[in-house]
């Protein structure tokens, strides 16, 4: 009876040992395939290779690939590279339209996002930031305070600041700055950044991509302007934003490199001319 027993309780053993290897096996199968078949993995392998930075690390580049990335609407000499450097900035992935005739924007404008194949669609630059930024990892991380700074700086770039920084015609073609006169809001705006690094303080945010880059189109569109005498501490600002590795893979390491070096000469010429 004993040995019936010892014989029964071994056989048991056995046949838990084979299903918990078979659960194993069965559990190991489906991931793989569906790792290598899955079209959506292969299609973002080719966007994060082409969209990501080129000194991403293989962690990132590995989490970025299984996430589908947005398609922006934009090109160079335009708002949306603005977008690129934001989620350049924030490690978002983003995928640049092929065809820009599909540009879904009400008023045929760039930058234009869509992303969930099609169902989100969002336009004005500022909107498109705030977007990217909730995509991120520090969207899950950052204060309810931080989120809050952030958003009335994009708002007022968009809503305050490029009204300034270009002056446009009815038909909408840009005509000159209202940088080269007087201006009671850049006036605050420097007072601002002389207390601080960038505009929420010590650290670089999304509120500077906005800030920043309405400020350096400025001077990428109008060289000759100098406004080094009424508002040094923005010209400071500026030239520690273009200096940042992810505005020159943005915008391109041509235009950075004559920004800083605009910016390094603004008031030199003057000074020159006084002197003499
Ligand atoms: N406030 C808009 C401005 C968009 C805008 O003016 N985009 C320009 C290029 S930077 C454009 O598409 N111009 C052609 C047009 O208006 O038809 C934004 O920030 O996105």
């Amino acid at each position: 009876k004993k040995k019936m027993t010892r014989s029964l309780l071994l056989l048991s053993y056995y046949n838990v040992g084979i299903i918990v290897a078979m659960l194993l096996m069965a559990e190991r199968t489906p991931l793989t395939l569906g790792f290598t078949i899955n079209p959506t993995v292969s299609n973002t392998v080719q966007w994060s290779t082409r969209n990501n930075s080129p000194d991403s690390t293989t962690t990132s580049t590995t989490t970025t690939r299984l996430s589908m990335a947005a398609t922006l609407y934009g090109s160079q000499g335009s708002r949306s590279p603005l977008v690129n450097w934001g989620a350049y900035e924030l490690d978002v992935p983003l995928e640049m339209a092929n065809d820009m005739s599909q540009n879904p924007h009400p008023f045929g404008q760039i930058p234009c996002l869509t992303d969930d194949n099609g169902d989100v669609l969002v336009f004005e630059s500022g909107a498109i930031l705030q977007y990217v930024y909730s995509k991120s990892k520090s969207y899950e991380t950052d204060s309810a305070a931080k989120k809050a700074s952030v958003s009335s700086w994009v708002s007022w770039a968009n809503a305050s600041l490029d009204p300034i920084c270009f002056l446009e015609t009815p038909e909408g073609k840009v005509y000159d700055t209202g940088f080269r006169g007087p201006n009671r809001r850049i006036d605050t705006l420097n007072e601002h950044l002389s207390t601080r690094t960038f505009m929420l303080g010590d650290g670089f945010s999304l509120a500077d991509v906005a800030v920043a880059s309405y400020l350096l189109y400025v001077i990428q569109f109008f060289p000759d302007v100098d406004f080094s005498d009424r508002w040094s501490h923005i010209v400071r600002y500026m030239k520690q934003c273009a200096e940042r590795d992810n505005y020159a893979k943005a915008f391109g390491s041509q235009v950075q490199t004559s920004l800083v070096n605009a910016l390094d000469n603004m008031g030199k010429k003057k000074k020159m001319f006084g002197m003499f």
